[in-house]
């Protein structure tokens, strides 16, 4: 069960977010919307959502997931690879909002980079992506510190997502959602692997929280096959946030 959520509400300087698409800029307007409807449902799943407030000069940092990893033990503030992303982890009101939930609290040092959003937790057992924006170095701090309270990770090769988490989704019960490199890879072989085709692949990021499954709008394969796993699903619209490769899972700290 989660209790508790963080979010940062989107800043005007969001349509200078770093992108890999090619579907022009957000609307802040419509970022803002969006991000309000997200809050809605997290809010309808009985987690406590704290809101933090946009930071113009940082125009990805309403994806938070990317800036700290909050474990059943220790929240472990990352060190992002992306240059113009290093400064947020280490925003002021997010290691405020952390502290109120953590008497554990862990770096992730330099020349390590981790974006969280390429870590994926099952259990006490936490599955790390090596990507363009985490490192090798990275993942081995992450590593350690996570066996230090008596966790465990293990390094995952990526070689085309953006974060692990892009192309993965964890829904519990041993429910993985997979897409792209990720359907052939040996180290989710034991999962019961929902796999998304390439058409859809964007909806496979989808969040599990305490038996809800929030969805993407437009990825109607996706939810049914969700829905006939028995889940409620929740919809939510995030099409301004995937102009710069965001989508649902990127968008909060869960915990
Ligand atoms: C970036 O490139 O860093 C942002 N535009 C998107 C971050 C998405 N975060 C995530 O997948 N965890």
């Amino acid at each position: 069960m989660f209790k508790n959520v963080i979010v940062r509400v989107p800043s005007s300087s969001i349509s200078e977010g770093l992108t890999s698409a090619n579907e022009g800029k957000p609307i802040y307007s419509k970022a803002l919307m969006q991000h309000e409807n997200y809050v809605s449902a997290l809010t309808k799943t009985g987690v406590n959502v704290t809101v933090l407030e946009p930071q113009d000069d940082f125009p990805d940092s309403c994806f938070v997931e990317d800036v700290a990893l909050c474990t059943s033990k220790c929240a472990i503030v990352t060190r992002p690879g992306a240059l113009s992303r290093r400064k947020e982890a280490a925003l002021p009101d997010m290691i405020a909002a952390l502290e109120k939930f953590y008497e554990n609290i862990e770096y992730i040092k330099d020349p390590g980079t981790v974006e969280a959003g390429d870590i994926m937790m099952v259990g006490d057992h936490f599955y790390i992506g090596l990507s363009a924006r985490t490192n090798e170095e990275g993942a081995k701090q992450m590593i350690e510190i996570l066996e230090k309270y008596g966790l465990s990770g293990q390094m995952v090769e990526m070689k085309e997502m953006l974060h692990l988490k892009t192309g993965l989704a964890y829904l519990e019960n041993n429910n993985l959602l997979v897409a792209g490199e990720f359907k052939q890879a040996p180290e989710f072989e034991k999962f019961n692997k929902i796999e998304i085709d390439m058409e859809e692949a964007y909806g496979a990021n989808c969040i599990w929280i305490n038996d809800y499954v929030i969805v993407p709008e437009g990825y109607p394969v996706v939810q049914k096959k969700i829905e006939e796993l028995g889940y409620k699903v929740l919809v939510v619209d995030t099409s301004e946030f995937r102009k710069i490769d965001g989508g649902l899972s990127c968008l909060s700290l869960r915990f």
